[in-house]
């Protein structure tokens, strides 16, 4: 996969993207993160790249004919063009499944107030991270990055470590645990050492359906249960097996 950036600030992705799993993917040739200084498209001697709003108000507007030509400068016959913005559809990681999916993702990030309206008409799809506000949309497209590249067929190992995750599957984490086995009275649970993998595989998934059910109860109402889920569904809701 093919991801260029289009910003004010390439600076800002320099670490989060020389780092740890997004490096990684790199320097294997998984994905190709280009970064482009929207500012090189500015033509004028002042290289001006936003100006005042017709109409008067606070804050400056990303001018079209800069943003137009950095577009065109990245775009391909199977990219697609996404602005980040409070306004897009909220991002989950069912979206990033559909964008995982893609060969040549384009990241719009917008300063200031936002970017002239008429380049809207350019964009296949506006994204939001949640319903807050940044100064720019330069850490959405990082947390964009960041989340899709994990997506990308080899990224992380060809165990089911990808699927096995929050969200993964819909579900909340089990509690990991490492050394020592004891930690100032703090003891690592039995069955985790018991060497019983099936028994320590239906504990896990009891207690990440306890977990979300407790914690994002609202996760569970988009979700389809298998059998074996809804057993342990049961034995939670109206047994009081243990649960931790
Ligand atoms: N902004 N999700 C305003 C965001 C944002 C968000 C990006 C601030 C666009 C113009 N982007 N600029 N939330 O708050 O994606």
């Amino acid at each position: 996969m093919i991801i260029d950036i289009l910003t004010l600030f390439p600076n800002m992705f320099v670490s989060p993207f020389a780092e740890s799993i997004v490096a990684r993917a790199r320097s294997r040739h998984l994905v190709e993160i280009n970064t482009v200084d929207i500012r090189d498209y500015a033509l004028d001697k002042h290289q001006q790249v936003d100006d005042y709003p017709y109409g008067g108000g606070a804050g400056m507007v990303m001018k079209v004919d800069v943003l137009s030509r950095a577009i065109a400068s990245v775009t391909s016959p199977d990219s697609r063009l996404i602005y980040l913005s409070p306004q897009g559809k909220k991002l989950d990681q069912a979206q990033l499944g559909r964008l995982a999916r893609e060969s040549h993702l384009i990241l719009l990030c917008g300063h200031y107030e936002g970017i002239d309206e008429r380049i809207i008409d350019l964009v296949d799809e506006e994204l939001s991270i949640g319903d807050y506000v940044l100064s720019g949309g330069e850490i959405a497209a990082m947390v964009v990055v960041d989340a899709v590249t994990r997506l990308i067929p080899g990224v992380l190992g060809d165990d089911a470590s990808s699927q096995e995750e929050s969200f993964g599957d819909g579900l909340l984490e089990y509690p990991h645990y490492t050394r020592p086995r004891s930690y100032q009275g703090l003891e690592v649970p039995e069955i985790l050492l018991s060497g019983h993998h099936e028994q320590i595989r239906l504990w896990r998934k009891r207690l990440s359906l306890v977990r979300t059910l407790l914690k994002r109860p609202e996760l569970l109402l988009e979700r389809e249960f298998d059998q074996e889920e809804r057993s342990l569904l049961e034995e939670i809701l109206f047994n009081r097996e243990k649960t931790s």
